[in-house]
């Protein structure tokens, strides 16, 4: 029963747009009402109706250590007594700073900002403003946040919604953004021969995340990488989710492939609006007040997110069994679904790294957009329903990954392994 959720959708279409404050929170793709909800603890979400869900999309991320984690609500209520926001330095920001710095590789400098499409943003002007150059590569089915140049075949809502041209980005911008297939080394040496010296960054996820997951292939990030050195290219790893959840130090540190400069934003901020961007002093030092690519935010550093993220990435890098135990969870579940699945007798494929993980429904393997996209997304879509109406919340999406959290018990595992049989079951 979601009577409540029904009633509150219905009124938030009367006053935002689409009754949602994020595309892909709407369920346009999959069908029926999103679910509203109310509150959240552990692995747990709870909705204006009262049901429960186990919860695979973690805020899409952020909540790594699972919902309303005790020190770091703690810490916010004990910061919001001194000001909710400064405009102002803190030493705050400094212990933030030193912390990242001490826990991710490449970083000498780091600069906060309020979200992770801000951090993409800038760390794409500040590659522009460093080469004097203009363009720049992405991968088709990567999505780096809703600026305009991230906006050309994006994965995410924009894959969700099989959005082909966004309008209001204008063809010059569209211009400068190169894409390439995800894990096609050739085609982006084809593409940098093509346009010698006019490309300035080179932006991946460096495992894809915004179409289902996708890891990178053998080798791929080790090329681009040396395409990067050679061509005077800064290379971008967006660690927006892979950060400080793949190892402590991302990506980064366990695919030990090393960024020019590298984008931050969920676990960072604890569940706060945080982002950040940040790398080698050579680079970072051109971003103003130091340089002149320009950058502000009036929030950025804000106290409350500062305390919330400082919190969770302490946690983080004082208990590296953290990672030991979302991993084995993480495995944990994927043998589980690997047997329904295969009992089920639907061809399907499960990607997984660490604690990120997605099904596709398809018979040959996942390693890019199309592939993702020539999937049975209709079954997903079945499959969506059917966990979501048993208390397994997943993305409404093939094209997003689910993230894992730390306080999910093996309990709560074994009962999404059988919710998903019962699923299959339902569906096939
Ligand atoms: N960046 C998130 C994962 N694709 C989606 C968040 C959103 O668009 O609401």
């Amino acid at each position: 029963m979601i009577e409540k959720s029904i009633a509150l959708f219905n009124r938030a279409q009367q006053s935002i747009p689409g009754g949602v404050n994020s595309p892909v929170r709407a369920f346009k793709s999959v069908g029926g009402t999103p679910v509203f909800m109310k509150s959240a603890k552990g692995a747990y979400m709870f909705d204006a109706d009262g049901n429960r869900y186990i919860d695979y999309i973690n805020s899409w991320g952020p909540m790594i250590l699972g919902h309303a984690y005790e020190p770091v609500v703690k810490a916010i209520q004990e910061y919001a007594q001194y000001s909710t926001s400064f405009g102002a330095p803190t030493e705050l920001e400094i212990e933030m700073a030193e912390l990242i710095i001490s826990i991710a590789p490449n970083v000498d400098l780091i600069r906060m900002v309020s979200s992770g499409t801000e951090a993409c943003m800038s760390a794409i002007r500040l590659a522009r403003g460093y080469t004097g150059r203009n363009k720049i590569i992405k991968f088709e089915g990567c999505y780096h946040g809703h600026a305009d140049s991230f906006l050309v075949k994006a994965g995410s809502g924009v894959a969700t919604f099989n959005i082909q041209t966004v309008p209001g980005v204008t063809a010059g911008v569209a211009n400068d953004t190169l894409t390439c297939a995800y894990n096609d080394l050739d085609a982006v040496k084809q593409l940098v021969a093509e346009h010698h010296n006019e490309i300035a960054a080179i932006i991946i996820e460096p495992v894809a995340g915004n179409m289902g997951c996708i890891l990178p292939q053998e080798g791929f990030l080790e090329g681009l990488r040396a395409i990067c050195d050679l061509q005077g290219i800064v290379f971008i790893m967006d660690e927006v989710m892979t950060g400080f959840r793949l190892a402590p130090g991302g990506a980064q540190e366990r695919l030990k492939v090393n960024a020019d400069l590298v984008t931050y934003g969920k676990v960072i901020g604890g569940g706060m609006p945080v982002g950040a961007f940040g790398g080698k002093k050579e680079i970072m030092q051109h971003i103003s007040p130091l340089g002149n690519v320009y950058q502000a935010g009036t929030l950025s550093g804000n106290p409350l997110a500062m305390i919330a993220g400082y919190v969770m990435l302490k946690t983080l890098k004082e208990n590296p069994s953290i990672y030991k135990h979302l991993e084995e969870s993480t495995n944990y579940l994927r043998k589980g679904l690997d047997e329904v699945l295969k009992a089920s007798g639907t061809p399907y494929v499960i990607n997984q790294l660490g604690s990120m993980i997605s099904i596709h429904f398809s018979e040959h393997p996942i390693t890019n957009f199309s592939s993702a996209a020539a999937a049975n997304n209709e079954l997903f879509k079945k499959f969506f329903h059917a966990m979501l109406k048993r208390g397994v919340y997943l993305p409404p999406s093939a094209f997003e990954t689910w993230f894992l959290c730390n306080a999910l018990t093996r309990e709560d595992l074994d009962m999404t392994i059988q919710k998903a049989k019962e699923s299959l079951q339902e569906i096939l």
